[in-house]
């Protein structure tokens, strides 16, 4: 029962209840999908266990991007619960907080390589090990921001890095897409996340979406989960290297 019955996936990515990724869990979960969620360290561990329980998901376990032996240890993981997975949602980025404030022109080296190897790298690295764990094809979505198409205030290198997220994307479905992998984005509008409180002004955005954007409101975790349930269910069998924006509309008049 369900359009996502009988499928098996990874979130990586919820940090809270207000993480974009818990809204894709319940709504892939509400549907029947088997899922195993991933958490950053200790502490975010104890936020995510309770959520796990909720969804009647399993714990893949501890994965910082930036620690390859991490990723390849959840993979592992995965592997030897499950054998194979149908579907994989990467809703991972960072910046330093310090650079999501001011001019894009500011921006150090330093933090210009964290940020395009956490927000960006990262979903070419977890697309190489799903790859082998999706023998009989899958879904591959990630999370992307308006701010890669237009200069947004405040968002300067994660812009820059979504730019390039965007790109992986169409890369990454051409790869693989002759074995019947899909990989697309959903390009949600501003939500108050722990990860969007780091930029600078964000409360500005908010108001300024509801106030512009068709729907003259901003949009939910639920209604992202919603949406992805399309491009990782077999209702989006037919679409790969998309970018799906779920934002009120805002795209057509920003
Ligand atoms: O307005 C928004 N909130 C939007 C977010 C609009 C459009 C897109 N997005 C994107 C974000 O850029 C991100 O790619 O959605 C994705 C999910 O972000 P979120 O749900 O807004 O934020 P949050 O709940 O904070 O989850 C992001 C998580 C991290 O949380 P914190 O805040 O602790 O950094 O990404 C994870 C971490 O759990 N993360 C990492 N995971 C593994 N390794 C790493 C890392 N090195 N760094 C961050």
């Amino acid at each position: 029962k369900g359009l996502m019955a009988g499928k098996r996936g990874l979130v990586m990515g919820v940090a809270n209840n207000r993480s974009i990724a818990y809204g894709i869990a319940k709504a892939c979960a509400a549907q029947g999908a088997e899922l195993a969620l991933t958490y950053q360290g200790d502490a975010l561990k104890k936020r995510v266990e309770p959520l796990a329980a909720e969804l009647n998901a399993i714990l893949a376990g501890h994965c910082d991007v930036t620690d390859s032996a991490s990723l390849d240890a959840v993979f592992a993981n995965i592997q030897e619960q499950w054998g194979n997975i149908d579907f994989l949602v990467h809703a991972i980025a960072f910046s330093d907080k310090d650079e999501l404030d001011g001019r894009y022109i500011d921006t150090s080296a330093d933090n210009f390589n964290k940020t395009l190897f956490i927000s960006c790298y990262s979903l070419t690295a977890v697309a190489q090990r799903a790859e082998k764990l999706m023998g009989s094809g899958g879904s591959i979505l990630t999370l992307t921001y308006y701010g890669a198409e237009k200069w947004m205030p405040h968002y300067n290198v994660m812009g820059v890095a979504k730019a390039a997220l965007e790109a992986s994307v169409r890369y990454l479905a051409a790869d693989l897409g002759p074995q019947g992998i899909r990989v697309n984005a959903v390009s949600a509008g501003p939500i108050k996340t722990l990860a969007a409180s780091g930029i600078g002004d964000f409360r500005y955005i908010l108001k300024w979406n509801e106030l512009n954007a068709p729907l003259r409101r901003t949009v939910t975790i639920e209604e992202v989960g919603d949406s992805a349930l399309y491009l990782l269910s077999d209702l989006g069998r037919g679409v790969t290297g998309e970018i799906h924006h779920v934002d009120s509309g805002y795209h057509v008049v920003g």
